[in-house]
């Protein structure tokens, strides 16, 4: 499993203090992260018979992204 640890940063406003970014919206999400990302284990409940599995899992950038979960299954801006 692909993890990425998000690192301490101090100049763009984009960046949190743990380093990861927040994104507005999901188009600047899947710039960065083109499956969605989400917490480890979670399950895509929104896309129909075949769930998206390709998302990046990453607990840190999710929970600063779980603003753009709108269904809360812990996978923020998921798609094939
Ligand atoms: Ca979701």
């Amino acid at each position: 499993m692909k993890r990425t640890l998000c690192i301490l940063a101090t100049a763009a406003l984009a960046f949190t203090t743990t380093g990861c970014e927040k994104f507005q919206n999901c188009e600047e999400l899947r710039s960065k992260f083109p499956h969605g990302v989400g917490m480890p284990g979670a399950i895509d409940s929104t896309s129909g018979s075949t769930p998206v599995t390709t998302f990046e899992v990453n607990d840190a950038y999710y929970k600063f992204n779980d603003h753009l979960d709108r269904d809360n299954d812990q996978i923020a801006c998921e798609q094939a």
